[in-house]
């Protein structure tokens, strides 16, 4: 058997003993029922106290797990001062679009003392996420894994990684337990403190404290010399041009380079920042997570699954195992054809499942690194195996294949490519679309106000509490810049144009279902429909075989280049479902539109979800 040490169950039963509901049950064969109490409390990710939202009095949430093919009931309820909606990231809602969880579009909030019933079934398989939807409260820590186990009789890719019968037997032990390992940015004030300071500065502030693994982490300072010799040329080339020395102690981008970058005619008020925003460093011990992994008896063959989960609010970082190259054999929850990686690039809302050999017992760490523009921070948790059966081993050094700024500490290091990505089950793709929807990123103002197409959709105006949601009331002719009509069954094309320029990354994520990139590229797009680009830059598409998502990251566009994406899905799910970034401050800021998927055959909402 191999043991693991799964600290949030333990944690999760022990705190569940003031309370009277059962988390996770069984409620007959094929159902499976979770309750959800969210409270707001004090807690220390990271060595220092602030509110968070506690979900059963434990933070992070705690793991949904279910088997493919089974009912969910999800019932939360809402013990907080402050409404809230819980989203299940990448979950395709098939006829349950009022399970969604996003205010104004698929229900009303939760008010307070309220009780929401969410009902989906897992018709996927695969690492996935539950988040709030409401505002930034994900920031505040309303987020937990997903783990929906396959189907028996599902292929599974394990004969493209060995073709040994005991290594691919200990590979599928392994993958039937995968270990979920959320990782997140973490600040010491609450997304609404953040928003309002936000505000009155009148600049977006991506600066956080520190880097959580499953919770948990410590903050990190970095010395001047250390950031100095971390920072990329373009964060130096930044910093030069404007005659400044160095990124804050905190390891920021000074926040008027931030402003001034996407917003250059905005005028900011720096005084209305404290200096523990984006100035001052202090450090803590906080806690280290540690997964460790009991000797698997069966074999001398052992391997660890590892999900990837990346609850990012902001950052972009890079993921690596130190002397452990990792098999990639699932993305966003579908089989890859596995990818041996060094290490990963993972953007808001990414899952990543990955095989590692345990050939060398010891401590290893998990590194994390970011690799945004606007913040140098590292951290790790520890992978720890064969610590009992062997005896002590012997502490050493290992041998990292990233730096700290997330660049390669050699030229041997192998990153993981999303262009070559090669799904496990090629879907057939309808070769031309049926309807084009250009959307163009840009900023819209100062620099926290962010639009998917000209205007800005921020959350207070999608959602005005007691107004129309969108699912009960859809406009379909009433066309606007934030409202997308598509009909079911149809193909649609989202070409994402960064054309104001400098433009950082945008992870663009899709409720509702996953699409395929079919093509990107740098300048301009000057096509009118994917087919017309194709025809002239075909080594820029992929029609037959394209990475399958439920989001994608946009490229950044730098002063002389701009860059363009095109996506694709077929319309298979009829309902109103969010695009938007990833990137809370972008979401809040008003990175979405509204697609209404399906028109002619528009869900009928039932009254318990209407009435609600
Ligand atoms: C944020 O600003 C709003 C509007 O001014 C105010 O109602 C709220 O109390 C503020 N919240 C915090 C945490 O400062
Ligand atoms: C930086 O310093 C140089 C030389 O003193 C000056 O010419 C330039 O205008 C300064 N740039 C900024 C952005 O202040
Ligand atoms: C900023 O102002 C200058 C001068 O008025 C103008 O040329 C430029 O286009 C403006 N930039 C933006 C992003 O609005
Ligand atoms: C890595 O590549 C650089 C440039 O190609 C080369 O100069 C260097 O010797 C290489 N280092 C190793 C360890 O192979
Ligand atoms: C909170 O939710 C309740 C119930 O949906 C709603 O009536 C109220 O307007 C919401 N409050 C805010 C501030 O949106
Ligand atoms: C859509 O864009 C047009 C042109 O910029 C603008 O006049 C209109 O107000 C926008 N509509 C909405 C709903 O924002
Ligand atoms: C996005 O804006 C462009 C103009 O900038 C417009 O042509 C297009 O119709 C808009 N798309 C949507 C979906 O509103
Ligand atoms: C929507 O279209 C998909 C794909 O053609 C189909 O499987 C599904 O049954 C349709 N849904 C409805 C409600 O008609
Ligand atoms: C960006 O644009 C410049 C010219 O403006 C071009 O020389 C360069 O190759 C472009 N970069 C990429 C990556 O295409
Ligand atoms: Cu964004």
């Amino acid at each position: 058997m191999v043991a693991l040490a799964r600290g949030g169950w333990l944690r999760l039963a022990l705190g569940l003993t003031t309370l009277s509901t059962v988390f996770a049950e069984k409620v007959c064969y094929g159902r499976r029922k979770f309750e959800l109490t969210l409270t707001v409390g004090k807690y220390a990710p990271d060595g220092v106290e602030r509110d968070m939202i506690l979900v059963n009095g434990a933070f992070p949430a705690p793991t949904i797990e279910v088997e493919q093919g089974e009912h969910v009931d999800v019932i939360v309820h809402n013990k907080m001062v402050h409404n809230t909606t819980v989203h299940f990231h990448g979950i395709d809602m098939h006829a349950s679009p009022w399970s969604d969880g996003v205010p104004g579009v698929t229900q009303r909030q939760i008010g307070t003392g309220e009780t929401y019933h969410y009902k989906w079934q897992a018709t996927q398989y695969g690492s996935y996420w539950y988040h709030a939807h409401q505002l930034g409260q994900v920031e505040d820590g309303m987020y937990g894994a997903i783990v929906i186990h396959p189907k028996k009789e599902l292929p599974k890719p394990w004969s493209l990684i060995s073709q040994d019968a005991k290594v691919i037997e200990a590979i599928d032990f392994a993958a039937k337990k995968p270990y979920p390992l959320l990782l997140a940015d973490h600040r010491h004030k609450t997304a609404e403190e953040i928003i309002n300071l936000s505000h009155k500065a009148n600049l977006e502030l991506p600066c956080f404290d520190s880097i959580l693994f499953n919770g948990k982490g410590n903050v990190n300072c970095l010395p001047p010399d250390e950031l100095t010799s971390l920072l990329t040329p373009q964060q130096a080339n930044t910093l030069k041009v404007n005659n400044v020395t160095n990124f804050t102690p905190k390891g920021c981008m000074p926040p008027q380079l931030i402003s001034k970058t996407v917003s250059p005619n905005v005028t900011i008020n720096l005084a209305a920042l404290p200096k523990d925003v984006v100035d001052s460093c202090t450090p803590t011990k906080g806690s280290k997570e540690v997964i460790t992994v009991h000797k698997h008896h069966a074999s001398d063959e052992k391997w660890f699954a590892l999900d990837i989960i990346s609850a990012f609010h902001l950052l972009t970082v890079m993921v690596s195992i130190d002397e452990h190259p990792m098999w990639i054999y699932a993305v966003d929850g579908d089989y890859i054809k596995p990818q041996l990686v060094h290490a990963l690039q993972a953007t808001n809302g990414d899952r990543f499942s990955v095989l590692v050999r345990l050939d060398k017992p010891g401590d290893y760490p998990i590194r994390v690194s970011s690799v945004s523009n606007s913040q140098i921070m590292y951290s790790s948790a520890t992978l720890r195996y064969n610590v009992n059966e062997a005896g002590p081993v012997p502490e050493r050094q290992t041998v990292p294949y990233i730096k700290n700024n997330g660049f390669a500490a050699s030229n041997a290091t192998v990153f993981y490519s999303q262009a070559k990505q090669k799904q496990f089950v090629v879907d057939p793709i309808k070769q031309t679309a049926d309807q084009t929807v250009k959307l163009f990123m840009r900023t819209a103002g100062p620099s926290f106000a962010w639009a998917l197409n000209k205007t800005i959709l921020p959350p207070s105006v999608l959602d005005h509490g007691t107004e129309a949601v969108v699912l009960f009331e859809p406009q379909f002719n009433d066309f606007d810049n934030t409202t997308i009509t598509t009909k079911n069954g149809t193909w649609v094309d989202l070409i994402l144009i960064t054309d104001t320029i400098p433009m950082p990354p945008h992870p663009i994520h899709k409720h509702g279902n996953k699409m395929w990139q079919i093509g990107n590229g740098i300048g301009p797009f000057p096509w009118a429909t994917a087919a017309e680009a194709a025809a002239a830059v075909p080594q820029n598409f992929n029609l037959v075989d394209p990475p399958k998502r439920d989001g994608f990251t946009t490229a950044q566009a730098t002063p002389t280049n701009a860059t363009w994406t095109v996506l694709r899905y077929q319309v298979t799910s009829p309902g109103a479902w969010l695009l938007h970034c990833h990137v809370q401050s972008h979401l809040v800021g008003g990175m979405a539109v509204v697609i209404q998927d399906g028109a002619d055959h528009w869900p009928i909402v039932p009254d318990e979800y209407r009435k609600f």
